[in-house]
């Protein structure tokens, strides 16, 4: 157990361990405030509660934020958009990511796995992507590095992956978002004898589901997703272990000036976990409706529960935290 802030290459982590506890009200304030939205069918309320949510937290929380990703470029979101200051401005400079609400169908429907999720890194450690697809796999750690790789099929990378867990192909399971992008995807995993977890949306929840196969079953996320969720992924990735590989879809000029705007001068590079979250990384979800990975805000009488996952990257410490709100 590391029980400071000196990181192994002697110098002082920049994100001091306090700052998770205060990560963790922030997605649990955003999650409680979509939680009334939940079921409503209002896609837009629930974000929008989330959102407003989340910010007006996060300008409590001693930091000097910037927000990398965020609701969209500053002249199409209020709040939490690209490049906007938070936090109370003092302390250390780092950079947000920030999906205040993953999954606002599912919240609108009432649906599982909806959650509430914020990373924060030191500044410059997320990658700044644009909101494009981005095609990404992830494995769970112990595999050797390179098992997997977007530049092979998913047939050679479903089989590598089984040879390296010593099981057949038939008893891989892979998580695919269920898209008609995704057909041709989907019948070559089942051709190669793999069994596919289709999920409508949440592929943050997804990637990290791929990382934990003993308990959820899920060997290897593959497929598009948004780019900012890779991030966001990437993030968590950082500490819970796993591989992972994105590359942004930029298959029309404009998307590629935009990309080219944020700062990507590769169009087809092959971004890895650290690529994508670097230095030292928090990664923080709470749960709005009920899901695999966390459970949703229950709404009691007296009190509100709240259950939130927090993990950092320095001392690879993943906490789950059930918390009682007193209404
Ligand atoms: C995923 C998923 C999101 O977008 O990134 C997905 O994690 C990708 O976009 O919950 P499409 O829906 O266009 O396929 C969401 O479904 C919504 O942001």
């Amino acid at each position: 157990m590391k029980l400071d802030t000196i990181t192994s290459d002697g110098s002082t982590a920049i994100l001091h361990r306090s700052l998770t506890l205060e990560l963790v009200r922030v997605t649990e304030r955003a999650a409680i405030a979509s939680a009334f939205w939940r079921g409503k069918g209002d896609e837009k309320a629930a974000d929008a509660a989330a959102v407003e949510a989340m910010r007006a937290e996060l300008q409590r929380v001693n930091i000097a934020g910037r927000i990398v990703i965020g609701e969209g470029e500053r002249d199409e979101a209020p709040m939490l958009f690209i490049g906007e200051d938070v936090g109370g401005g003092e302390g250390p400079a780092v950079d947000i990511a920030v999906d205040p609400l993953e999954g606002t169908t599912l919240c609108a429907k009432n649906q599982p796995d909806s959650i509430c999720v914020l990373a924060m890194a030191e500044r410059g450690g997320l990658l700044n992507a644009p909101d494009v697809y981005m095609h990404k796999i992830a494995i769970g750690a112990g595999y050797p590095p390179g098992t997997v790789d977007l530049d092979r099929s998913a047939t050679e990378n479903v089989q590598a992956l089984a040879a390296a867990k010593g099981v057949p192909v038939s008893e891989i399971t892979a998580i695919v978002l269920d898209r008609p992008r995704h057909a041709a995807l989907i019948e070559e995993l089942r051709q190669a004898g793999v069994a596919v977890k289709l999920i409508s949306d949440g592929d943050i929840a997804g990637v990290i589901h791929a990382t934990n196969s003993e308990e959820t079953g899920i060997d290897i996320y593959i497929g598009s997703g948004g780019a900012p969720e890779g991030v966001l992924a990437a993030a968590a990735l950082r500490c819970i272990g796993g591989q992972m590989q994105g590359r942004l879809i930029l298959d029309t000029p404009e998307k590629r000036e935009r990309a080219r705007r944020m700062g990507v001068t590769d169009p087809d590079r092959k971004y890895g976990v650290n690529d994508l979250a670097s230095g030292d990384v928090l990664f923080a979800a709470t749960g709005v409706t009920d899901g695999s990975l966390l459970s949703g805000v229950k709404l009691k009488r007296n009190t509100i529960e709240t259950s939130t996952i927090v993990m950092r990257s320095w001392s690879q410490t993943v906490r789950w935290i059930r918390a009682e709100h007193a209404r």
